[in-house]
């Protein structure tokens, strides 16, 4: 590939990579107001990347299709059968078809990717993912140069999922990207956490993760992926437009219509659960900004 993220964070690189922070922290202190604000450094934070444990990660979630309630997936979500599983994968590529999950895994590299996700509703976490870049399975499939977004659907299976008997949203969840957002190396397909192939209730098999945006962009249990010159229409935005842009990039300077985006709660941490700064593009800012150079952020939200 030809812009690889470097996969700086393991599990093992979390207390070294915060020990690099610090030095930074202290390198910065030391020559303040001189050099760096000149070279247009960032002064460093300490980015929380200390994973949730896999109790927290796999009882606390959001999967409508199996109820609305945070403990539902848990409960639920065994019921859908995850194998065998097909991808269909159409529209503007040189390679449509129905991809078996398996034969997708045999040609995917699968790293972890310690993440944070912020979900829209004020409470986060940090996930170990493992997967892959959605960028190679694009690859694999060639995307065509009239293709500008790509579209993402997950099952259906109403015998399977006892939520989707209420209409909360419109099924199928959809979701979409923009192609160069798609693209990107942060975006990945996860199939699993902790190096455990990923629970139901967290998206198995593969379910899409985008962590500079709000939690419900990161679509679970994808069984089509649509690439398209048009805009794609996504769930939330079909409930809500005015509550639930097509972006959904993490801001802290946006609120939702219905409360502050400001500040938000990292999941566990019982009584002593601090509220904490909600970063700009959740953290990913030096990564991602340049994605929406003069964009109005506010109107594209
Ligand atoms: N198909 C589907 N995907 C979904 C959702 C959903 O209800 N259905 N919820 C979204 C929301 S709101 C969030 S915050 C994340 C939660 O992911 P997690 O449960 O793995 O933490 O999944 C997203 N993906
Ligand atoms: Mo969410």
């Amino acid at each position: 590939m030809a812009h690889r993220w470097k996969p700086d964070l393991t599990q093992d690189d979390v207390t070294p990579y915060r020990a690099f922070l610090n030095r930074r922290q202290i390198v910065a202190g030391g020559v303040a107001g001189l050099g760096l604000a000149a070279m247009g450094a960032a002064p460093a934070r300490a980015l929380d990347l200390e994973p949730n444990d896999w109790e927290e990660i796999t009882s606390y979630n959001n999967f409508y299709e199996f109820g609305t309630d945070k403990g539902d997936p848990k409960r639920h979500a065994g019921k859908m059968t995850t194998t065998p599983w097909t991808v269909r994968i159409d529209g503007m590529v040189d390679r449509p078809g129905d991809y078996d999950f398996t034969d997708i895994m045999e040609r995917m590299t699968i790293e972890e990717r310690i993440y944070r996700l912020r979900c829209v509703e004020r409470w986060s976490m940090v996930v170990p993912w493992n997967g892959f870049e959605l960028a190679d399975l694009l690859d694999m499939v060639g995307v065509r140069p009239e293709a500008r977004y790509v579209a993402f659907e997950t099952l259906l299976r109403p015998d399977e999922m006892p939520g989707v008997r209420y209409n909360v949203i419109d099924w199928p969840y959809v979701e979409g990207l923009r192609l160069d957002e798609a693209m990107h190396p942060l975006t990945i397909m996860a199939t699993g956490i902790y190096g455990k192939t990923i629970p139901n209730q967290n998206g198995a098999p593969m379910r899409l993760v985008v962590p500079w945006k709000y939690g419900y962009k990161s679509i679970k249990s994808v069984v089509r992926i649509t690439l398209t010159d048009k805009q794609p229409p996504t769930a939330w935005n079909k409930y809500s437009a005015r509550e639930y842009g097509f972006y959904s990039n993490v801001n802290p300077n946006v609120d939702h219509p219905r409360w502050s985006q400001a500040f938000e709660q990292k999941v566990g941490g019982g009584l002593f659960a601090q509220r904490v700064p909600t970063l700009m593009f959740n953290g990913y800012e030096d990564e991602v900004a340049s994605l929406y150079a003069g964009m109005d952020l506010v109107k594209y939200h």
